[in-house]
């Protein structure tokens, strides 16, 4: 089977929509025809200031709804980033083959880091991307099943993954995005030419799954809207409706074409009243789920544990192998 790994900050109290249908949903069904290895990267979410009690209780809330959503221990490795200290330990040796001037082209950290000011701005922040290389290459991912925004840190990965084998004899597989076009981009349902996102969203542009779907409900019928009536497809001339449309086929079994079939001659106020419907069933489950793992911490943390001790296995024989080429003495 081919490996594949993907991690999610645990930066917010819910996912939001923008998550799930761009990343999280490909990694349940990955964890059927791949080796799936999937974490919560904790170590990533302290890049730019956190609260150590809210850090915890939000891991805790992630692992809760990667569960909830469908991802099964049994059929994947679910682990928590930290626990595995492989990941920390490579990432400095991918930083001494990172140039400078390469990380620093890094738009994230550029579009984070300019909201922040940049003399602000931690040095985590800046050498992100390449602690998510470390995240893939332990793991030999095959496929990374991550959103659009995400694109140039697996070009990154790439690099660095094709470099060090270049420096130092093959070690690391270089892995290939997985993004699903349909849903590659799930936008600000208050400004439509931006992605929907925990930080950059307000919070009416952002669904979160476990927000009360009643708020939810309410933000989908303030959504801003295009010119003209008529419900049609036009990421272009459109991007609000077509955003609404997207969500609406990815949750529901329903094609983009069957929907706008379906809207004709109704109006913009039908699909959002009809979308809150469908986003109040589908998170209305999950809610429930994720607050019965979240019952039960001591549970979920054993989860977690062996989720951690399956992962050690590979991470650690990566590392060792990466060392060993780099010419570290080998450990007693
Ligand atoms: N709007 C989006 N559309 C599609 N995919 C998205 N992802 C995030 N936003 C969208 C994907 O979600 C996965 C988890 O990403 P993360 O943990 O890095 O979350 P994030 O990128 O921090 O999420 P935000 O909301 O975008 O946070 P900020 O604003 O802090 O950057 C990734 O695979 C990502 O592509």
């Amino acid at each position: 089977r081919p490996r594949v790994l993907s991690g999610i900050q645990p930066t917010a109290d819910s996912f939001h929509l923008g998550n799930y249908l761009g990343a999280v949903r490909n990694w349940v069904a990955m964890q059927e025809t791949h080796d799936a290895f999937y974490c919560v990267v904790d170590l990533h979410a302290i890049t730019a200031g956190h609260d150590p009690v809210v850090l915890r209780q939000r891991t805790r809330v992630a692992a809760a709804q990667l569960l909830a959503v469908g991802l099964d221990p049994e059929r994947c490795t679910l682990f928590v980033q930290s626990q595995v200290p492989e990941h920390a330990q490579l990432a400095w040796v991918l930083s001494c083959i990172t140039g400078f001037g390469e990380a620093s082209r890094m738009t994230q950290f550029k579009d984070k880091s300019a909201k922040q000011g940049a003399d602000r701005s931690s040095v985590g922040l800046f050498t992100y991307p390449i602690l998510q290389a470390a995240d893939i290459l332990l793991y030999q991912a095959d496929a990374v099943p991550v959103g659009e925004d995400q694109r140039q840190h697996l070009e990154l990965t790439r690099d660095l993954a094709q470099r060090f084998n270049t420096l130092f004899g093959a070690t690391f597989t270089v892995p290939a995005p997985y993004i699903v076009r349909d849903t590659a981009k799930i936008v600000d349902l208050q400004d439509p030419s931006a992605k929907m996102s925990k930080s950059a969203s307000s919070p009416a542009g952002l669904i979160e799954l476990l927000d009360d779907p009643a708020r939810s409900a309410k933000k989908i019928r303030s959504a801003v809207t295009d010119t003209g009536r008529e419900v049609t497809f036009d990421q272009a001339a459109k991007p609000g409706v077509s955003n609404l449309l997207t969500i609406y086929a990815a949750l529901t079994a329903r094609s983009i074409d069957e929907l706008v079939e379906a809207y004709e001659g109704k109006g913009y106020g039908d699909l959002k009243k009809d979308l809150a419907a469908v986003v109040t069933e589908f998170v209305t489950p999950i809610q429930e789920r994720t607050r019965a793992y979240l019952d039960d911490p001591a549970q979920l943390d054993k989860l977690l544990a062996i989720g951690a001790e399956k992962a050690r296995a590979v991470a650690s024989t990566t590392l060792a192998a990466a060392y060993d080429r780099i010419g570290f003495l080998p450990a007693a």
